[in-house]
């Protein structure tokens, strides 16, 4: 806390920019939805690119959505979520499978 400013006899206490820098941005998972038409290799590759997952745990991934029907892909501040959902829709239409990415708060 700063040091209130006087004048007169009203005091002003203005809030530091460290205090402010300390507040957590919300955080938003990315899921992926199971289908039955986009292929495994397809759901790996984008887990890799799109999430930077390595081979192994884009597998564990794929194969968690496509036994329970949902998956987290990865967890972020909501530009960076919205901006995966995004790329994820824009390459699965691309190669024409109906794979569907959403958002949710953690
Ligand atoms: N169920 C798909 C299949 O058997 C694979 C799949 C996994 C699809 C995860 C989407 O998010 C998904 N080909």
């Amino acid at each position: 806390m700063a040091a209130p400013d006087r004048e007169g006899d009203t005091s002003v206490v203005t809030r530091t920019r460290t205090e402010k820098k300390l507040e957590r941005p919300k955080l938003y998972r990315v899921l992926l939805h199971n289908d039955d038409y986009t292929t495994r290799e397809f759901v790996v590759w984008i887990l890799e690119v799109v999430f930077h997952r390595s081979e192994v745990e884009s597998v564990q991934i794929m194969l968690h959505v496509h036994n329970n029907g949902v998956g987290v892909a990865g967890v972020y501040p909501f530009d960076v979520a919205q901006a995966k959902v995004e790329k994820v829709l824009e390459l699965a239409e691309q190669n024409e499978y109906p794979l569907l990415s959403t958002l949710e708060p953690e």
